[in-house]
């Protein structure tokens, strides 16, 4: 199918009519539902899993956590829930965000308006009507003046074709759909494909469990030691005497993390340059403060030849680390700057591979050519697997959206617009899709910040935009292309210069990890605070940049 066309359902066709259809019931979609529900509109969210909580429904993977405090990564748009809920740990796990967001669900009497086990294949805009018509995958049809798209930025896993894969006598999963009742791998023989976030998180974790792991890396990993810890209750109470004052602050700090107490306090941003200090000082400091990029070095993250020399002094950490000189080498990046793809984070990750169960596989010494009955035939040889854990990644930012069929206006579908990449005016609206919204779509800091202090913003701003349609007498809104294209040409700008763009950098954030998609920087580099007094100065002039009808 090339273009669609719109569908206006028959008289012989039920369709639910709504004000509003969210898809995803995450973070995004679950406060969207809540936010419309107190503006008085009628709404259904519809969601995939069988559970709430969206990238914390899915990825229960071993040792799966945010890499955000949670003090920081959880709503502020209730004081009474801010005070109700007690978090235990410092960085939570998954097991744990997936029960605030269960708890937020019920506290707020949200779950008959969530429809679970539902997949929106198509959503169709009637332009005589004004309004969408979405599909799913079991025949249902919502009819609704608004669609709000809560689909998540790291939501489309992604898995490589291998020839063979069929073959394999033993267990395939993959870390972003483990299976909910968890799987024992004691005594099995695992073998692990990938190493960023998820694969650096899970491997320690496999290891302990596995008779043994075999990591099959094809790019060595910058991994940084995560905070493990429980929250200092004096901590909490500290947090809860005034949220809302430390709210503000997350909205007024480029990444959306005000920096809360104890070990994370508020970090004063570093002075100490990498090229103005001698090789044998920087040994020095890698000794007294271990390595880290942004908070030790000022110059790492912004100038290419300081952070090669970053990069060095963290291979020097590699090899303090990892015993075996050979293995230390292969886990050693080069080749890429240090915080051009999303920083990762994890504990005993290096240390994981001085275990006798633990074995590196560094595809550079040999590619894996196809999946077997009984394992992976590599390049190097052939490993005798149980069990293949697929930790290759997602399609990023647009991948959810461009696996519905979503056509618009004139019968332009959403996924051939964005062939050359998402384009999102503040990455809410995108031109040709009136009354469409997305969350942390293209163009907003999504990844790049806090996602829930974006995800609230831009629930609020939705919200506020329909009641200004309501109050108003008008039934559509739609981004102007001028506007939206001035958009784009300023989230390019924005990037430039920094290390996500740097020539020799292959990230999702520029989809160089899915074949075929286009090099394109996808989130707004420029920071919350700056896209937040955009976005808002827009609504604040009538919704500039925008047409309503
Ligand atoms: P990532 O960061 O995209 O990592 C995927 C990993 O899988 C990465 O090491 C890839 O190597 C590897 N990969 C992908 N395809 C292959 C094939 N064909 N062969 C071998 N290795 C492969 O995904 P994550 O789930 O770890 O993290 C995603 C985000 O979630 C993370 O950034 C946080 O924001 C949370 P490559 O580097 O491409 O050589």
């Amino acid at each position: 199918m090339t273009t669609g066309s719109p569908h206006t359902p028959g008289p012989d066709e039920s369709v639910t009519d709504l004000d509003v259809v969210v898809v995803g019931a995450g973070f995004g979609g679950i406060y969207m539902l809540h936010h419309l529900q107190q503006l008085g509109f009628s709404a259904r969210v519809l969601e995939m899993g069988d559970g709430v909580g969206g990238t914390w429904y899915w990825n229960r993977y071993p040792g799966a956590r945010c890499d955000v405090p949670s003090l920081e990564y959880s709503y502020g748009f209730s004081k009474e829930l801010q005070l109700e809920w007690e978090w235990t740990e410092i960085m939570p796990a998954q097991e744990e965000i997936e029960q605030y967001l269960n708890h937020v669900v019920d506290r707020f009497d949200l779950r008959g308006d969530i429809q679970l086990g539902t997949r929106v294949t198509a959503a169709t805009y009637d332009e005589g009507r004004a309004r969408w018509l979405v599909e799913t995958d079991s025949g249902e049809r919502f009819s609704a003046s608004f669609c709000v798209m809560a689909t998540g930025c790291l939501s489309a896993p992604t898995v490589p074709e291998v020839p063979g894969r069929d073959s394999f006598q033993g267990r395939i999963l993959q870390t972003s759909m483990w299976p909910r009742e968890g799987v024992d791998l004691s005594g099995l023989r695992v073998g692990l494909i990938g190493t960023g976030s998820t694969g650096v998180q899970a491997t320690p974790e496999i290891a302990r469990d596995a008779a043994h792991l075999y990591v099959f890396q094809r790019t060595a990993t910058y991994s940084f030691p995560a905070y493990r810890g429980m929250i200092d209750p004096e901590l909490q109470a500290t947090f809860k005497a005034n949220p809302d004052d430390f709210r503000r602050q997350q909205r007024e700090t480029f990444a959306g993390v005000a920096g809360f107490g104890g070990a994370l306090g508020p970090a004063a941003p570093p002075t100490r340059r990498i090229l103005d200090t001698p090789v044998e000082e920087r040994m020095a400091v890698l000794d007294q403060e271990g390595f880290w990029a942004a908070r030790t070095w000022a110059d790492v993250l912004v100038d290419l030849e300081a952070n090669e020399a970053g990069s060095e002094l963290f291979r020097e950490m590699v090899r303090r680390t990892v015993h075996d000189p050979e293995v230390a080498e292969a886990l050693s990046p080069r080749g890429y700057p240090i915080g051009c793809k999303r920083l990762v984070f994890g504990v005993d990750y290096f240390e994981a591979f001085n275990r006798d169960n633990v074995t590196l596989v560094d595809l550079h010494k040999g590619a894996i050519e196809s999946i077997t009955p009984t394992g992976i035939q590599t390049g190097q040889g052939h490993y005798d697997l149980d069990v293949i854990v697929f930790a290759t990644g997602f399609d990023a930012m647009t991948g959810a959206l461009n696996r519905i069929d979503i056509c618009g206006r004139g019968g332009r579908l959403l996924r051939e617009e964005w062939s050359g990449g998402g384009r999102a005016l503040f990455g809410l609206q995108s031109h040709g899709f009136p009354n469409m919204f997305l969350i942390t779509g293209p163009g907003s800091p999504s990844v790049l910040a806090n996602m829930v202090v974006g995800i609230e913003h831009h629930v609020e701003w939705i919200g506020d935009c329909l009641i200004y349609l309501r109050d108003h007498g008008c039934h559509t809104i739609e981004p102007t292309l001028e506007a939206q294209d001035a958009w784009v040409a300023h989230v390019n700008e924005v990037s430039e210069g920094t290390m996500y763009t740097a020539p020799t950098c292959n990230s999702w954030y520029v989809g160089a990890n899915i074949p075929g998609k286009p090099r394109v920087f996808m989130p707004y580099a420029g920071g919350l605070p700056a896209y937040i007094e955009r976005a808002d100065a827009s609504a604040s002039a009538g919704y500039e940049g925008f047409t309503i009808g």
